[in-house]
């Protein structure tokens, strides 16, 4: 008896430790240091080793912000070296937060660009970009053009002809999307990127339960190598404070179809399906944001109160007058 109790206690032991060392051998967790954003953060002085800082980002012991929570602001962060692997993963700890309850704004995006460190209209960074964007839209320009809510994560790529449309929220170039409550939240937000066999896989951990949920998974998505890893975020009349708190690279494994010798460094950026709706329809009237709406609705609201006020006062009046003539 005591020694069936040993030999299975025995063997957990060994099926444990055999376990812990498959694990380590696991080549596909190989972290690449130069395309990660850890703590600490800071080099020597107030240089963060393989990463420029524009606009409004600043760094700090426990995370980099790419904004504050207040409004206009554009900041980014991006990576000095290209990456020239094939598949990849990027996970990216990120907070969200700002003293908005109902507003709040713009958002957060990660990319895998061509240009880097040129700000612009997409959410701090440049249009008509050539590469990936994985764009974290936490406000809703549109009412009515697209049925998700917000917070919003989708993907687009472009090969510098597409124009990113904040009117529409994107909506007619994005790949696919889901959404996502990741703002102001107490545990940490995770979002994981994959790039594997041309397939582009998105993946979030926003309810604090320490495991990957699919977001969107795309085929046929071509990226080449060279490009450079970057994250941006805005405010505009709406703000939040946009957080990066860390960035893992994790060089993943070729697959046995895919060669090493092959070059993929000339790759224009595409993608075989988009996600309909695709066709740019203009609306009958120019679309109104979320603040025009309420305020129109508010507007009717208090006209439609004085209307009944007066409507009734004038009832009364009239009740009034016919009592008199009755006397
Ligand atoms: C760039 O993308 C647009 C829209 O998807 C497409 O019409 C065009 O042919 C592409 N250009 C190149 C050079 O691939
Ligand atoms: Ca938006």
């Amino acid at each position: 008896m005591f020694c069936k109790l040993f030999s299975y206690s025995h063997l957990l032991l060994v099926s444990i430790f055999t376990t812990s060392i498959l694990a380590e051998w696991n080549t596909r967790d190989y972290v690449r240091r130069e395309h990660s954003l850890t703590k600490p953060y800071q080099g020597t002085g107030v240089t963060v080793p393989y990463w420029d800082f524009t606009g409004s980002a600043i760094v700090t012991s426990n995370y980099v912000r790419l904004t504050p929570d207040m409004q206009s602001k554009n900041g980014a962060i991006w990576n000095t070296k290209p990456c020239e692997t094939r598949n990849w993963e990027l996970q990216v700890q990120f907070k969200v937060h700002g003293r908005g309850k109902d507003l709040f704004g713009d958002g957060l995006v990660i990319w895998y660009v061509r240009d880097r460190n040129q700000q612009g209209p997409v959410f701090g960074s440049k249009d008509y970009f050539s590469g990936l964007a994985v764009l974290l839209d936490t406000y809703s320009n549109h009412n009515g053009a697209h049925t998700h809510q917000h917070p919003y994560i989708s993907a687009m790529v472009n090969n510098g002809s597409l124009h990113y449309d904040h009117d529409r929220d994107g909506t007619h170039t994005q790949l696919a999307g889901c959404e996502g409550k990741l703002r102001n939240m107490a545990h940490d937000t995770h979002l994981s990127i994959v790039y594997r066999d041309d397939t582009l896989t998105v993946s979030t951990d926003l309810e604090g339960k320490n495991a990957w949920k699919e977001c969107f998974r795309v085929e046929g998505v071509l990226l080449p190598t060279g490009y450079y890893f970057g994250a941006s975020a805005s405010t505009g009349d709406l703000s939040d404070n946009h957080d990066i708190i860390a960035i893992k690279f994790y060089e993943l494994d070729l697959l046995e179809t895919q060669n090493k010798d092959d070059d993929r460094s000339n790759i224009i950026p595409s993608a075989a399906s988009f996600e309909a709706p695709r066709d740019h329809v203009d609306d009958a009237k120019p679309a109104m944001s979320g603040i025009k709406t309420f305020l129109w609705m508010m507007f009717v609201a208090i006209v439609l109160i004085v209307l009944v006020v007066l409507g009734i006062m004038w009832y009364q009046k009239r009740q009034e007058q016919s009592r008199k003539r009755l006397y």
